[in-house]
């Protein structure tokens, strides 16, 4: 496969710094070696997102925290995203806190309506990212990334790069799920959203979990896109992310669940979200999200 590597370094959608320095991190844990080992033609995408340092740019509307320099990232990554796909390239995403998906899936959501095609997304986190400005406790955008996505919320983050919806929020699976707030709850069925929670991978067992996940994904939906947040990880496994949840996935349960992403065999783009390395234990968390990832792209064991 030919993979071209986006750099994200944002941190304005998160309460704290860090993150920006995910891309650093995932590429001192050996990512490209990784990839190319697989066989896989990986290329770096030469044009930078610029991202402004956040002790020189104001916070804006206390209920959504730096929307403009967030958006104006996102419009960048969303073009950058929509050119791999049309190219015919796997555009991997390296953020950068989790308020990015709305540029990577603004991208291959416009990608898919040119092309007459639908897509599907599986969102690997401990958290729903299903707020509204309505309904965010914190502020910050991170959390309201997948609603955006699916048309819900303020036409700043919605309208992004186009005013129609990015995604079918049907066409959405969240596994993984631990913390979620009330109101989130709400927006989350009311849109329809299937949810895995951690008491449904610990009662059906993972490789249960992902053969329902697929099968809400059904086959009219040529291609899927993976949003790896790596707080769906257990603190243990990855202690480096920003918002720590305990009672997370094993290692050996997100490696079966990418393994199993894999082998569906309509992957065709991916980001990886919230490394937080000030957070992390001698770069641990980027260390497992790069072996995560290259299950995810075809490494298998036989
Ligand atoms: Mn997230």
């Amino acid at each position: 496969m030919h993979i071209r590597l986006i750099e994200v370094p944002m941190d304005f959608g998160a309460n704290r710094r860090g993150v920006d320095m995910g891309p650093s991190a995932l590429r001192q844990a050996g990512l490209k070696a990784s990839l190319e080992r697989l066989g896989h033609r990986v290329e770096e995408e030469k044009r930078a997102i610029r991202i402004p340092i956040q002790e020189h740019t104001e916070e804006g509307d206390p209920r959504m925290k730096f929307l403009a320099p967030i958006a104006a990232g996102c419009e960048q990554l969303a073009v950058l995203v929509e050119e791999a796909l049309a190219a015919g390239v796997f555009p991997l995403v390296m953020g950068g806190d989790h308020s990015i998906a709305v540029g990577t899936l603004a991208g291959v959501g416009n990608f898919n309506r040119q092309n007459n095609t639908d897509f599907g997304v599986v969102w690997i986190d401990a958290h729903g990212d299903f707020n509204t400005r309505q309904t965010t406790p914190s502020g910050n955008i991170h959390g309201m990334s997948l609603a955006a996505s699916a048309g819900l919320g303020d036409p700043r983050l919605t309208h992004l790069a186009g005013t129609q919806r990015k995604v079918d929020p049907r066409n959405i699976v969240i596994i993984g799920l631990r913390d979620v707030d009330p109101e989130e709850k709400r927006n989350l069925k009311e849109a329809g959203v299937k949810c895995f929670t951690m008491a449904d991978v610990d009662q059906l067992g993972m490789a249960e979990v992902a053969s329902l996940a697929l099968a809400h994904l059904p086959a009219h939906l040529q291609s899927l896109h993976v949003s790896f947040d790596v707080d769906s990880l257990d603190p243990q496994v990855a202690p480096g992310v920003g918002t720590p949840v305990q009672g997370g996935l094993t290692y050996r349960e997100l490696h079966l669940l990418m393994e199993l992403l894999a082998a569906d065999g309509r992957v065709a783009s991916a980001e990886v979200v919230e490394v937080n390395p000030i957070l992390d234990v001698r770069n641990q968390t980027a260390t497992v999200a790069v072996e995560m990832l290259s299950s995810l792209l075809g490494a298998t064991i036989l």
